[in-house]
């Protein structure tokens, strides 16, 4: 792959210190520039992400690394609020990464990183297709163990994911018309 970024995902996460960690593989048959048309909107996460219902950039203009955002989510989660700031915004290398630094949640330190890889794909279809990995560490919280972290926030990464790879799939089918 000539253009794996990998080191990326290398987080610091250490056994002792309570955190976990995890990556997300997922494979979208849309092109990596529309994929990364959707995901490089740190102003819009709400387009993909469906336990989110409003999002607002409180600090910078969402492109500037240190960018702020305050998101809300939906009812029937264990949480309401947060506040997740831009650490990596590369258009070429098609690299993003957040943190979350406030809000009313139970996911301390949490911080992500979105790396888009271009595949051929061979399965007769036309276009290209694109590789999400997304990766995370978060510290366990109080009262729960790494295994149900790892589980509570590998769903909603995957659930943003399987979102993601629909609408890129859709956007790119209209494209084609
Ligand atoms: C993301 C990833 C995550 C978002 C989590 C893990 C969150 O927005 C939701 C529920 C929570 O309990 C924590 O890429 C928090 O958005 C949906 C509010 C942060």
């Amino acid at each position: 792959v000539p253009d794996n970024h990998f080191h990326y995902h290398t987080h610091p996460a250490g056994p002792n210190n309570n955190q976990c960690c995890s990556v997300i593989v997922r494979s979208i048959s849309a092109s990596i520039d529309t994929v990364w048309s959707i995901i490089r909107r740190f102003d819009n996460p709400q387009a993909y992400k469906n336990f989110l219902k409003s999002c607002h950039v409180i600090v910078g203009d969402g492109k500037v690394v240190g960018s702020l955002r305050e998101v809300h989510v939906i009812t029937g989660l264990p949480a309401a609020s947060s506040i997740e700031r831009l650490e990596i915004l590369d258009d070429e290398k098609k690299v993003m990464s957040i943190s979350i630094v406030g809000g009313d949640h139970r996911l301390n330190n949490y911080r992500s990183v979105t790396t888009l890889h271009r595949t051929a794909e061979d399965d007769g279809g036309d276009g290209d297709g694109t590789v999400v990995v997304e990766s995370y560490v978060v510290d366990v919280p109080q009262g729960n163990t790494k295994e149900e972290t790892r589980v509570f926030v590998d769903t909603i990464v995957r659930c943003n994911l399987q979102s993601l790879g629909q609408i890129a799939e859709n956007l790119d089918k209209a494209k084609n018309i």
